[in-house]
């Protein structure tokens, strides 16, 4: 992925954007991870928030830092989610603008949910993951028994599925809700909610890693500073 340095520089811009008072999504992914430790260390010196995890990952790190936790069922709505993404559509040109691909992490299902309660939800990210056309595949998490049905829709739709394999243990990576993950190359997508929209309709489908028409901003950050970009 990108540089350290770069993704350290969008995830404490994001992390200046919340105020005393807020309750805040706390994204998963490694340039997430700066701002939640910004945010830690924003804490230790008096503001007064509370974090909602996406992930047993987020979760762990937002204790680690010191910031209180609370749940969605918990609080009437968050003010601001910050997460990360594997790739985003910057063409104020075309349509699909700020549209995201997320789940490299395989919290996708939790991070849309958090990141779609929030008032305003910003990207933090790399210039590496800047694309014009989102083209990687897709992550599709699934129930266990359904991944056989769902990879067969999916070779449907025009994708090649493939079931994510852990690495670190025999068989598939499982997620924190208990679920497996199709990874679904489409090639080039040329209309991400259309796509999002057949994908939301299969059976056995908990959630896709197509965030469209989701995000407010992104921070790219970059070697030397940051860059906004506004939806
Ligand atoms: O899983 C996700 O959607 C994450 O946000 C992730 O893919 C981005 O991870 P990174 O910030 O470590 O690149």
């Amino acid at each position: 992925g990108g540089s350290d340095a770069a993704k350290r520089r969008a995830g404490e811009r994001a992390a200046e954007d919340v105020a005393d008072g807020f309750v805040v999504g706390l994204g998963t992914g490694s340039t997430t991870a700066y701002a939640i430790r910004a945010l830690g260390r924003a804490v230790d010196d008096g503001l007064e928030i509370r974090g909602v995890p996406t992930s047993f990952q987020s979760r762990q790190l937002a204790l680690e830092v010191g910031i209180e936790l609370t749940d969605l069922d918990a609080v009437d709505g968050l003010d601001l989610a910050i997460d990360g993404a594997d790739q985003v559509v910057d063409d104020a040109d075309a349509a699909a603008h700020g549209a995201l691909i997320k789940g490299g992490g395989a919290a996708h299902a939790r991070e849309k949910l958090v990141d779609a309660a929030a008032d305003r939800f910003v990207v933090v990210a790399d210039p590496s993951k800047l694309t014009t056309r989102l083209e990687r595949s897709v992550p599709v998490a699934v129930l266990p028994d359904a991944h056989t049905v769902v990879a067969d829709r999916i070779r449907d739709l025009g994708g090649e599925p493939t079931l994510r394999d852990a690495g670190e243990k025999d068989g598939p990576v499982v997620t924190d809700n208990g679920n497996l993950v199709l990874d679904c190359a489409f090639g080039s997508i040329d209309d991400p909610d259309e796509l999002a929209t057949r994908l939301s309709a299969i059976p056995g489908v908990v959630e896709h890693g197509l965030f469209v028409g989701m995000a407010d901003a992104t921070y790219v950050g970059t070697d030397d500073g940051v860059e906004t970009r506004h939806y």
